[in-house]
């Protein structure tokens, strides 16, 4: 606020912006200063927000991304015009595909000269391009509306089904000044963002009663059921019915993965052998097979179909999306979990416990794969693999259950999906519902400022290209973020070479032998070179007692690894070479 000629307190469109956000609770900005909004993050900053500047706006839209799904809050990302416009938006997409509620702010140019496509600097008519990719977009041209603008981003980003959303602000927009009173009087502090949805008592009934007749029922927790924070109830629903679960990557540690009702390890076998299959904040897409077909367990596993769906959810179109939904349930989670518990105490002792030949036939198939698995973790081959280097990740995440894993890559992430296990909810973030590459710094920086909980990101060498520069500003800000990379020399692995013999290595390789660890060197960091199991171990275990920026440059076996790690079939290979 300041006072103009007539000593009249007036506030200004940077002012009301930063006072809009912080009356809504929001005290974080992720983002990166340039024309025309650097002002804006000097001033929120001098007004008690954390302003965390990135080297890049993916990274800084990734972290907004990931607090909102950390937090229920929108995470706000600030991005200049046109080209940081335009670098945010992968990262707004990627927020809408996955339900992450946050909130894209950008500077643009007038819309006079935009209009006329005249020819300014930067000129982009950004909330058109954006619109596509968002849940909502809106433009504020007036200073009296900025209340408004940001009550309904935070509306739209949190309310329902959470997403990402674009707000536009015109450079003009933070100049312009007006009555301070009158401008405090136009914020709104959005009352109830993000209202339950109650089920409709008929919808629970119907899902009770076809969950009570099943003979091989089994539960599939998703992303969605982390990011509701109704982690109690779920875990009474999963204990009070004893039907298997299956928890999607990110759903991993709503109830413990040792947990005995726990079929993550049997997960090609219960997919297709189970009559009633309960969804709780997931979706029936690529990652669960579409709901039919074969499971990504590969040619021996039987095909889904002819199972009953019960499908919890807070998108009413989200039902039938792939194929029948025979008892959808629609409501905040909360409240349908809520509900099925009341239904559940209402039927007494009466409630069936499954079968024990189901149960039997669970346990049998985990175990035979838990065995398999404790097999290869016990080799330890020189150099590493993935196995044996993820044999010490585990424990390190055992033994550091607030830590927060982030994780991305093919084999890196799929390795360590199934061989690291998580004991708490919205402890491991990854790639999600796009499998998209790039995520890692972004999180890595926003899970720490967020939590403050130590971080280790476990990262595919091509994976961590996308986004390393970001390792400066977790050296910046000092955060406690532990960066290691399953270095195997190249995309998948490292083995490749040009068939035509001529000097340009082949396209999925990588500069052999690669320092990772020397790039943090230069901004203060802690690297270290890591070539077996022992020294990957101390290297963790210190960076995560002593919290500080490390990254370790964890040596691969440049021949381990697959084409896409589990998802192989999704990149045709040519024909087999000759
Ligand atoms: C799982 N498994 C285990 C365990 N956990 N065995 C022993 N112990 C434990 N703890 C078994 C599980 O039963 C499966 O064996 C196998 O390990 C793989 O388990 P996973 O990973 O849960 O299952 P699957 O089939 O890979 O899941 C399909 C998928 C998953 C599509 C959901 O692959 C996925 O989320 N992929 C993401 C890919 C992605 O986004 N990549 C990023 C870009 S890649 P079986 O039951 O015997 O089959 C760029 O190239
Ligand atoms: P996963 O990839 O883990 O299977 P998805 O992202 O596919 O999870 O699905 C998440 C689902 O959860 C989406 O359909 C979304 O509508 C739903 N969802 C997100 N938050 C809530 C909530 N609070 N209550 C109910 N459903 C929710």
């Amino acid at each position: 606020m300041t006072t103009d000629a007539q000593s009249q307190a007036v506030t200004d469109g940077f002012d009301l912006v930063i006072d809009a956000l912080k009356l809504n609770g929001i005290d974080t900005i992720f983002g990166l200063p340039g024309i025309p909004i650097t002002d804006l993050t000097r001033r929120a900053q001098a007004a008690g927000m954390r302003v965390i500047s990135f080297r890049h706006e993916q990274n800084a839209g990734n972290a907004a991304a990931i607090a909102g799904f950390m937090t229920q809050k929108p995470g706000i990302c600030l991005t200049v015009s046109a080209p940081g416009f335009l670098n945010g938006l992968t990262a707004l997409a990627n927020a809408t595909t996955n339900c992450f509620p946050m909130i894209l702010v950008s500077g643009s140019s007038e819309r006079e000269i935009v209009d006329l496509q005249q020819g300014d600097y930067e000129e982009m008519d950004q909330l058109a391009i954006a619109r596509p990719l968002a849940k909502a977009a809106f433009r504020v041209l007036h200073a009296e509306d900025i209340g408004v603008g940001i009550a309904r981003s935070i509306r739209a980003a949190v309310s329902g089904r959470p997403g990402g959303v674009y707000l536009d602000l015109p450079a003009k927009l933070f100049a312009q000044t007006m009555d301070a009173e009158a401008g405090k009087r136009s914020l709104i502090k959005v009352v109830d963002p993000a209202p339950r949805q109650i089920p409709a008592q008929d919808a629970v009934q119907r899902a009770l009663a076809m969950l009570k007749t099943a003979k091989r029922p089994l539960i599939v927790l998703g992303k969605g059921a982390a990011y509701a924070q109704a982690d109690a109830d779920i875990r009474a629903l999963v204990e009070k019915t004893g039907i298997p679960y299956l928890p999607m990557s990110m759903a991993k540690g709503l109830l413990p993965d040792t947990h005995e009702q726990s079929a993550a390890a049997a997960r090609s076998y219960v997919l297709p052998e189970a009559d009633v299959v309960m969804l709780i904040g997931a979706r029936l897409n690529w990652l669960l097979s579409h709901g039919k077909g074969k499971t990504w367990g590969g040619k021996d596993h039987k095909a889904w179909g002819g199972q009953k769906f019960i499908q919890i959810d807070i998108s009413p179109q989200e039902a039938d999306s792939n194929v029948r939904i025979d008892a959808p349930v629609v409501g905040d989670i909360g409240s349908c979990v809520s509900a099925m518990l009341g239904g559940i105490s209402a039927m007494g002792a009466n409630w069936p416990q499954p079968s024990a030949d189901w149960l039997g036939a669970v346990a049998e198939r985990k175990s035979k794969n838990i065995a398999k698995m404790a097999e290869t973790l016990a080799r330890n081959p020189t150099p590493m693999n993935f196995h044996s280097a993820l044999n010490v990740m585990r424990d390190i995440i055992k033994a550091n259950p607030d830590a927060i894993l982030v994780n991305e890559g093919a084999n890196a992430l799929d390795f360590t999906r199934s061989i690291v296990d998580m004991q708490k909810p919205r402890k491991r973030l990854d790639v999600g519902t796009w499998g998209v590459m790039g995520i890692g710094m972004g999180f890595a920086v926003a899970a720490a400022v967020v939590s403050g909980q130590p971080v280790i990101a476990i990262e595919g060498d091509s994976a961590f290209g996308f986004s390393g520069m970001e390792v400066e500003t977790i050296c910046r800000y000092n955060l406690p973020v532990c960066v290691v990379v399953f270095n195997n020399n190249g995309v998948y692995c490292g083995t490749d070479v040009n068939p035509t013999g001529g000097p340009d290595v082949a396209p999925t390789v990588f500069v052999k032998g690669a320092r990772y660890d020397k790039l943090i060197e230069a901004f203060g960091g802690v690297g270290v070179h890591a070539t077996t199991p022992a020294e990957l171990r101390k290297a963790v275990e210190e960076a995560v007692r002593s919290r500080k920026p490390t990254l370790v440059n964890a040596v691969i076996d440049e021949t381990a690894g697959t084409e896409s790690g589990r998802i192989t079939s999704l990149n045709p290979t040519s024909a087999k070479k000759k």
